[in-house]
């Protein structure tokens, strides 16, 4: 079916049938997930900018989020735990004409795949990372991450947490992304408008999205109704576009700080590597 046809059937077909691998529904995610809007947000996105659908991939690791590759109607892999850059990397270098982005969730891209993160921003490879922060491992059931706040319940902190999360925009800029924001999947609009801004970049690009897990976050963290986790960020958000990295770090009880706080210029790694060959090849020419 085609895109127009998709759009003129709204009774039949969700609006982004167009994106969706419908064959494949019903979905895994729960009621106030915020994976969903997420994904949502990202293929209205792709619309805006209008890149060719045969030209995107989606990489994903393993987790609730992860499971997104399965469902849009690009060219997925659905990778293994933590390693979706480095399969991301791979495809970005030997088909450099691709927009490849990763979106994964907070375990994935910060816990067990936290090296892969730093150094694919330090080399600047040319991916658009999106995060779906839920402050927990959803799949297994809500252990810890490296994102959980302090203080929070999860089933390996049944007395509360006492480490200290990654502000993951702040590594994200420490590192060398050459865009960072912060949305959450509530404020869908303006995460549609910042992720069509970050494909229209190159380099490493890289937007956290706080995500609700009513299931196994909420329900642990005295928000326990399906749209708590969703009114907290809703009421508590509070837009800075621009403010430096270090200052939005997210604790309970204070404001969520959302926005694009990092946009510059710096020769993507693909870009690296072809003026590196270009000097290669002209030394050699001049040897003759
Ligand atoms: C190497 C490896 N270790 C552990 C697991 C088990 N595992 C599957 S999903 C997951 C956590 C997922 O959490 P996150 O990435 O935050 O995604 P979410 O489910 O919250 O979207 C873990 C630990 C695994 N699949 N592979
Ligand atoms: S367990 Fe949490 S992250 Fe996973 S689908 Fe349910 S609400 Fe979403």
């Amino acid at each position: 079916m085609s895109r127009k046809a998709a759009r003129e059937e709204p009774q039949e077909l969700h609006p982004m049938d167009w994106w969706l691998r419908s064959e494949r529904m019903p979905h895994i995610w729960c009621a106030g997930c915020g994976i969903g809007p997420t994904l949502y947000a990202w293929a209205r996105a792709l619309d805006r900018v209008g890149i060719d659908k045969d030209k995107v991939v989606y990489v994903s690791g393993i987790g609730c989020c992860g499971r997104g590759s399965g469902y849009l109607a690009v060219d997925g892999f659905h990778t293994t735990h933590g390693r979706a850059i480095p399969f991301a990397t791979a495809i970005k270098l030997v088909k450099p004409d691709l927009c490849v982005n990763v979106i994964s969730g907070d375990g994935d891209l910060f816990s067990i795949g936290g090296n892969h993160f730093i150094h694919a921003a330090r080399r600047n490879v040319d991916l658009l990372v999106i995060c779906t922060n839920n402050f927990i491992y959803g799949m297994t059931g809500g252990q810890l991450a490296a994102t959980t706040l302090r203080g929070d319940y999860s089933t390996t902190t049944p007395y509360g947490n006492v480490e200290h999360p990654f502000n993951t925009p702040h590594l994200a800029d420490a590192s060398g992304a050459v865009y960072v924001a912060r949305w959450t999947s509530v404020h869908v609009k303006l995460l549609e408008k910042s992720i069509a801004e970050a494909l229209k970049m190159k380099g490493f690009r890289y937007i956290e999205v706080l995500s609700p897990c009513p299931v196994n976050y909420g329900r642990r963290n005295k928000l326990r109704e399906v749209d708590d986790i969703a009114k907290w960020f809703w009421e508590s958000s509070v837009i800075k576009n621009g403010a430096a990295t270090s200052e939005v770090q997210i604790e309970r009880g204070k404001p969520l700080i959302l926005g694009t706080f990092v946009k510059r210029e710096r020769l993507s790694y693909y870009g690296e590597l072809k003026a590196l060959e270009d000097r290669v090849k002209g030394a050699a020419e001049a040897k003759k």
